[in-house]
């Protein structure tokens, strides 16, 4: 059996589980014993959350690329490793396989040595959806350099935070990326993010759209010159950098109640264990299937389930560079006929736009090799749960809810594919090696079932963060201080009659848009940051297809002549901020704010208005200025 930790029925999922409980390490041991070492672990776990301090697999070494690429060469040579499909369907696609990849990530990895990239090192990597954004980030990994992978509808500015904090020495990018029927010009971006980022010495430019661009003396050079040069020298092999379970793999950027984006730390050997484990189990995997994620490698579930995850475990992933409504909304569904796709791992936003094209888009297809379809980022509601299942899954397919987070590394609460019975709408039971706890707002344990509460983890598993990039009190007092030895989600939670978890959403200030999580701090201060405007609040309302929408209320100076323009500028400067993906769906200008007597803006009225629950607003006696309420009220949008 090519996985021999894979779960096989129910019973075999609860005794895992059991174990799990009962002897963490040694359950994750056994798992951790069917990868490639160069040298074993001489302690499974050492931990405490109140640091908090988190070590898996101590004084182990290994290289994740070893596990990904050089391991599955004997069997696997001249399998597909990853299929990529272009953006326009008449472009031909591409097909890698392991060996091809090996091969590639070699030479890009003397691409990077070349240019003075070395073990430890911060390389920022801005790309699109193309082989060489994989092969961009196992490079890094096997020589030991830190990827942090910015997605590509971050603005100059993010961009620049993100270097800035990381002290990146090195760019990775492309001229520019196509989506849909957009040409993203990502290294104009990169130019104007690079002048205030003098750690920056070097950028690598990979061809795609042939969009002109600016190449600075000394400073860009071209990916395709780059490999040219190491194939002159003979493609020397290039040695995997044997690395220290415990060393980082990547820092990846993501939105919290608070400040400016955090860097998320994973390190190479409890990550790699984990999105193999989860990747395994949560899809069922068998080998030859064909497994599409649908997601950006941008975000995390690119990087534990489009790269990591099913790499490690020898299967062929599919990357595709567009989105899902070009040239038609039939696209997905093209690929999955045209590539005989077995599983699909898609986002709840993506299903509910697809669902108002009807059926005529997937009428023609044929979508009879599916077997078993993911869901990712968000609560997906009952509706998209059947409409997937009905006429995608054809009511034979399976569906996981996957529940999980970039700090979790990988899938934590999850139906495991055919072998847990499903809910629609619940995320179901939690992985092996997972415990989670529902607390009060006082962190007292809330028991028993038919019950909400705060979802904790209360022990350490493998893919968990183990920092925030430069700043670890931040990590301890966003994760770890809200409630004593526990891992704080930010996510409230229901556990129902059966045990069942259903995930009810963010209980922070933090906004889910379209699977995107955005900071209302964020915006407010981006939104601030416009000429006239003196105050902001932002909160987030239902919307049909992003889940959540995303409402500000502005006060500016004085009374503007042209309000719409006001707003069409206010968006433009969230855009070069934070970028579109941050862009307030509606703005309404008011006079003032409801605050309490000590100066807090009292979200919840606000996120009442903006939902339209205009008779519900509970108690405003304690607010300095109840008037302005009303006045909020008539405006509402
Ligand atoms: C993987 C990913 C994490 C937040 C998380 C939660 C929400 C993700 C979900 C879900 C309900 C699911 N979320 N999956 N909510 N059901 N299946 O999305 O990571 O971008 O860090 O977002 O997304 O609120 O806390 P990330």
């Amino acid at each position: 059996m090519a996985y021999p930790y894979q779960i096989k029925s129910l019973e075999d999922y609860q005794q895992q589980y059991q174990q799990s409980v009962i002897d963490p390490e040694g359950f994750w041991a056994n798992v951790a014993d069917h990868f490639y070492w160069r040298r074993k672990w001489d302690k499974v776990l050492d931990w405490n959350f109140k640091d908090p301090d988190v070590k898996w697999f101590t004084g182990g070494k290994l290289n994740i690329t070893e596990n990904c690429l050089d391991r599955h060469l004997g069997t696997l040579g001249n399998t597909p490793a990853i299929i990529w499909e272009p953006n326009d369907p008449e472009e031909r696609h591409r097909v890698i396989t392991y060996r091809d990849l090996y091969n590639k990530v070699c030479q890009f990895a003397n691409v990077l040595k070349n240019n003075g990239v070395k073990k430890g090192d911060r390389v920022c990597i801005y790309m699109g959806m193309i082989p060489e954004l994989a092969i961009a980030v196992l490079a890094c990994a096997r020589i030991g350099a830190i990827h942090s992978v910015v997605f590509g509808g971050f603005s100059a500015q993010s961009i620049a935070d993100r270097i800035q904090d990381a002290q990146a020495s090195l760019v990775i990018t492309c001229d520019g990326a196509f989506r849909g029927n957009k040409d993203i010009p990502l290294k104009s971006v990169i130019d104007d993010a690079l002048i205030g980022c003098p750690s920056v010495k070097k950028v690598i430019v990979c061809t795609r759209t042939r969009t002109p661009v600016s190449m600075i003396k000394g400073r860009d050079l071209w990916w395709e010159d780059e490999i040219k040069q190491v194939e002159t020298m003979g493609n020397p092999p290039c040695p995997a950098e044997e690395m220290d379970a415990e060393d980082m793999l990547f820092i990846l950027y993501t939105s919290g109640s608070t400040g400016k984006p955090k860097g998320v730390v994973h390190t190479v050997g409890g990550y790699m264990v984990y999105a193999n484990y989860t990747f395994v189990n949560t899809f069922q995997y068998q080998p030859g299937e064909v497994y599409f994620c649908t997601a950006d490698v941008g975000w995390i579930t690119g990087h534990s389930y489009i790269i990591y995850g099913p790499l490690s475990a020898g299967a062929t992933t599919l990357m595709f560079e567009g989105v899902p409504t070009y040239p038609d909304a039939g696209r997905l569904w093209s690929i999955v006929d045209k590539f005989r796709v077995n599983i699909l791992y898609t986002a709840p936003t993506a299903i509910r736009s697809l669902m108002g094209y009807g059926l005529g888009p997937v009428n023609h297809k044929d979508l009879s090799s599916l077997r078993k379809l993911g869901s990712v980022g968000e609560p997906i509601n009952e509706e998209a749960w059947h409409w997937f299942k009905d006429h995608i899954g054809k009511g034979r397919c399976p569906i996981v809810d996957t529940w999980w987070q970039t700090e979790t590394g990988g899938i934590m609460i999850t139906p495991i594919a055919g072998i847990t019975k499903e809910k629609p709408g619940y995320a179901t039971l939690p992985l092996p090696g997972i415990q989670p706890i529902l607390v009060d707002e006082t962190g007292k344990e809330v028991t028993g079932n038919n019950v909400n509460g705060n979802l904790c983890i209360k022990f350490p598993w493998p893919g968990m963060l183990r920092t925030t990039y430069g700043d670890h009190e931040r990590c301890r007092t966003t994760y770890f201080a809200t409630y004593e030895n526990l891992y704080f989600t930010g996510d409230g939670c229901l556990r129902d009659e059966d045990g069942y978890y259903r995930i009810t959403g963010r209980v922070d200030d933090v906004l889910n848009v379209s699977g995107h999580r955005i900071g209302t701090a964020e915006v407010e201060n981006a939104i601030n940051m416009h000429a006239g405007v003196v105050e902001s609040a932002v909160v987030g309302y239902p919307h049909d297809i992003k889940g959540q929408g995303i409402y500000a209320y502005v006060i500016t100076e004085r009374q503007t002549h042209d309000p719409e323009l006001t707003k069409k500028d206010i968006l433009q400067t969230v855009s070069r901020i934070i970028g579109p993906i941050a862009k307030p769906d509606k703005i309404q200008f008011v006079s003032g704010l409801p605050k309490t007597r000590s100066g807090k803006i009292m979200r919840r009225i606000l996120r009442k208005i903006a939902e339209g629950e205009l008779d519900n607003l509970g108690d405003i006696s304690t607010l300095l200025d109840p008037v302005v309420v009303e006045e909020i009220k008539r405006g509402r949008l």
